[in-house]
């Protein structure tokens, strides 16, 4: 549905009218923001609505991403864009006096994810709906979202993310689509109608209610649909919950997003939250398979319904279904087994060996007795169907039940038809190192997707000038078809598009340094350059590398070595419980205040760290940087997705060959992109011969020695232990994320883009090449590979 201005106009009037009874001269920003959003709510819902007859009419497959996280930052403009009212709008409101990004300040960050792996479940909804699929979210309706990261005395403090205080503009609330996930109790099997039925005595069931969230494709009249569940007591059960605290346990399920990435927390609410969306999920899946779409054949479920894990926190879904068929519709083992593993596929996201999941069966039993049956079950037949073929280590290897734990890989891999790695390092590590024997039984399961962005938040929407300028160069339709991005490449030697360029990043830096005043008082030149480095906070990712950099940096200045002017900025948060990144929190922000207030260095080199890095904070940063930071241990990072955006606003890369760093160096040209450090053989050399010397490179490199040491020699006094503590982490034998060893090959590669600097034009033609070959990362075309290879669907019409 179009608007006009006109009709735009009355709609918000008569929206502030009748929800707080202001006009608009007299509305608050946060009176605003709920009238637009809701006037937004009037425009699609006619396209919601239709949507679901559609799907139900044309009986097409749907996938259903089952994500424990889902990052959609916020919704307001992303959902004007698509809608395609963005530009009527904005002109409306600056006829009354108005201007859209204040309005849109006012929107909580919806941060129910942690960092990479939830962002891209969110990208990933909205190419669906985009490019014309039908595509579920199912996830959980976290009371509390990510922390919200403060800097006290430099240290980080977590507060709680209170995002739907405020009210949620977007949700549906479904009461009526509401099912019953069952916990404890015991479960024996006895025989009825000839069939072996689970009895079950004890236990508890709680309501999981539906919060339904719409995803407003882009120009495509399309809108999908995310479903997060929260936990209620049912109604029939109240009576045994009779106090506030009682009914605190029941809501508590919901209330927290675990805040680790990258590693596995044992806690039991983690589990219990696992199994209530796979269950909620798999219960409304079924039920719309036969009540809605009338149909009474499991057989063909994998015709209808694609369900995929992303990594495997919701990997119980195979458990899940296989229970469904066996004991609800009474489906034989073997077929059921068939349906299953044709229906669910899996991504992984990363080969930490801590990040891999595993349950202990003692805890299982407790809280999912039927489920523990079905694994033991599923882990029996897997054992025998092997007994004799392969060798018995691969057997005790691969299975999923082993020494006391469940391993939650080994039953997403067994369970799916497909397992995929997120760019194509990534994946070759899976078949060769990380899932080796998985891959010798099942290689035709194995495939990559490389990761993709949502081009249109990190450029239309976080860059409009940009966008802008891409309009007049290669035409308005790159808008829709991301290849024509590629055209750009045309104006290489274009005196004019250079210098809108440039000065399109020098305004996106000006607003970012305002910013950066006003929410930390320090003064940057925006002239400097901006060198970004932003993602989760871990030793893998390698910010002490960074820091290192910057404390050389620090020396020469002081020592009357000149460099270009440098803005470093991070964004980070850190594990509540990952106590060595806290420490790098620190030592960071200590250093920065050294370097930030010490006047002999003239402001040539600044430090800031933001707080609270979110989608929200990555839309200011992202289009005003000048260098990508991408400088993982080799082989650690899966993907990374950061690196893809930040290409896109013309930051030039600075990378280890790492994850997908090494597919926008092949997409970019060498010319375009530094590279450094040591690659994925020379990174397992030193794993598998155990002699990484650090401190042996240390006491050979003055340099480094100088660097490393101001660390613990006072220089840095309020981090005096947590420097300490990075400094042994540096010099520990065989220190894992090999940090000093690309020490020397980091600061080679940050001389050259010193040089670089200095020919401006040839920088701006750099940053151009990497705008234009943006493109290839656009999670539209992510998403049509999934559709085709994994998932099997086919557009609406
Ligand atoms: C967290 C816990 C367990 C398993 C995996 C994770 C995880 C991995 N969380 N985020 N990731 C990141 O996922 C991104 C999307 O695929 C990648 O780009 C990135 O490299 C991963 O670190």
């Amino acid at each position: 549905m179009q608007i006009t201005k006109e009709e735009f106009k009355k709609e918000l009037e008569q929206k502030l009218d009748s929800q707080f009874a202001v006009d608009v001269e007299h509305a608050s920003l946060g009176e605003l923001y709920s009238a637009l959003s809701n006037v937004l709510r009037d425009g699609y819902a006619p396209n919601w609505r239709e949507t679901r007859i559609k799907e139900a009419h044309e009986g097409k497959k749907q996938v259903y991403y089952f994500s424990i996280e889902f990052l959609p930052g916020t919704l307001l403009r992303s959902n004007l864009l698509n809608l395609g009212w963005m530009d009527t709008v904005k002109s409306a409101l600056k006829d009354l006096g108005l201007n859209l990004d204040d309005i849109a300040a006012k929107e909580p960050d919806m941060a129910l994810g942690n960092g990479g792996l939830g962002r891209l479940a969110a990208a990933f909804m909205d190419s669906l709906a985009s490019t014309g699929y039908v595509g579920n979210g199912n996830g959980i309706h976290y009371k509390y979202g990510l922390f919200k990261q403060k800097f006290v005395n430099g240290y980080q403090v977590e507060l709680p993310n209170d995002w739907l205080q405020k009210h949620n503009h977007w949700e549906v609330m479904r009461d009526n689509k509401s099912v019953l996930v069952h916990f404890g109790g015991q479960v024996n099997l006895v025989q009825k109608d000839n069939w072996m039925t689970p009895e079950y005595n004890g236990g508890y069931s709680i309501k999981a209610v539906p919060y339904d969230i719409p995803v407003v494709g882009y120009h495509t009249g399309i809108v999908n649909t995310m479903r997060l569940w929260d936990a209620e007591i049912p109604e029939s059960e109240e009576i045994n919950y009779p106090t506030i605290d009682d009914r605190r346990k029941v809501e508590d399920l919901t209330s927290i997003l675990y805040p680790d990435d990258s590693s596995y927390s044992g806690r039991l609410l983690r589990l219990k939250q696992e199994y209530f969306f796979v269950s909620a999920g798999l219960q409304s899946i079924l039920r719309y398979y036969t009540k809605d779409l009338k149909q009474n054949d499991m057989h063909n479920l994998p015709k209808y319904v694609a369900v995929h894990i992303n990594d495997t926190h919701p990997a119980m879904a195979v458990a899940e279904l296989m229970r469904l068929l066996v004991d609800e519709y009474h489906i034989d083992w073997d077929e059921a087994w068939k349906i299953t593993v044709q229906v669910i596929s899996y991504t992984n996201h990363t080969i930490m060996a801590e990040a891999m999941e595993k349950w202990d069966i003692n805890m299982m039993t407790q809280l999912l007795p039927r489920i523990m049956q079905i694994i033991t079950e599923i882990d029996r037949r897997y054992v025998i169907s092997l007994t004799g073929k392969v060798a018995e280590s691969v057997i005790n290897d691969t299975r999923i039940v082993n020494n006391g734990n469940v391993q939650m890989a080994h039953l997403a891999i067994i369970g799916s038809h497909s397992v995929n790695g997120v760019a194509p390092l990534h994946t070759h590590l899976l078949e060769t190192e990380v899932l080796k024997e998985f891959y010798e039984l099942y290689p035709e399961r194995f495939n990559n997707k490389t990761n993709g962005i949502t081009l249109r938040r990190w450029l239309q929407i976080a860059n409009p000038k940009l966008s802008k300028l891409l309009d007049q160069t290669v035409g308005r339709d790159w808008r829709t078809d991301s290849a024509k991005m590629l055209l750009l490449q045309d104006s290489y030697k274009n005196a004019k598009v250079l210098k809108q360029i440039n000065e399109i990043k020098l305004e996106n830096k000006e607003k970012l340094a305002k910013f950066i005043k006003k929410t930390t008082g320090i003064t940057v030149d925006p002239t400097a350059i901006f060198d970004v480095q932003i993602k989760r906070l871990h030793a893998y990712k390698r910010q002490t590398l960074k820091l290192l950099h910057i404390i050389k940096l620090y020396h020469d200045l002081k020592n009357g070595i000149d460099h270009p002017k440098r803005v470093v900025i991070f964004g980070a948060k850190a594990a509540p419980s990952y106590t060595y990144a806290k420490d790098v929190i620190k030592v960071i922000n200590e250093v920065a205040n050294v370097i930030n207030n010490d006047a002999s260095i003239h402001g040539k080199l600044k430090v800031i760290f933001l707080e609270n890095y979110d989608v929200t904070l990555a839309e200011k940063i992202i289009p005003a940087a000048d260098i990508s930071e991408q400088i993982s241990t080799t082989t650690k990072e899966a993907s990374g997705t950061s690196n893809m955006k930040l290409m896109a606003n013309g930051a030039l890369t600075v990378a280890t060959m790492d994850g997908a760093n090494v597919d926008i160096a092949k997409a970019v040209g060498q010319d375009n992109i530094f590279i450094f450090g040591l690659n994925k053989d020379q990174v397992y050399d030193y794993y598998n011969k155990h002699d990484y010397k650090p401190r042996d490179m240390y006491n050979s490199d003055q340099v480094m020695k100088e660097t490393v040491d101001a660390l613990i020699d006072g220089s840095f006094s309020k981090a005096a232990n947590e420097g300490r503590v990075l400094y042994d982490s540096f010099l520990q034998e065989n220190e894992e994320f090999l940090v000093l060893a690309d020490f020397e090959s980091y600061l080679q590669a940050q001389k050259k883009i010193e040089e670089n600097w200095h020919d401006q034009r040839s920088w701006t033609q750099k940053a151009l090449v990497n705008i234009a070959h943006s493109e290839e990362f656009n999670a539209d075309n992510t998403v049509a590979r999934y559709a085709k290879d994994i998932w099997g669907l086919k557009k609406l019409n």
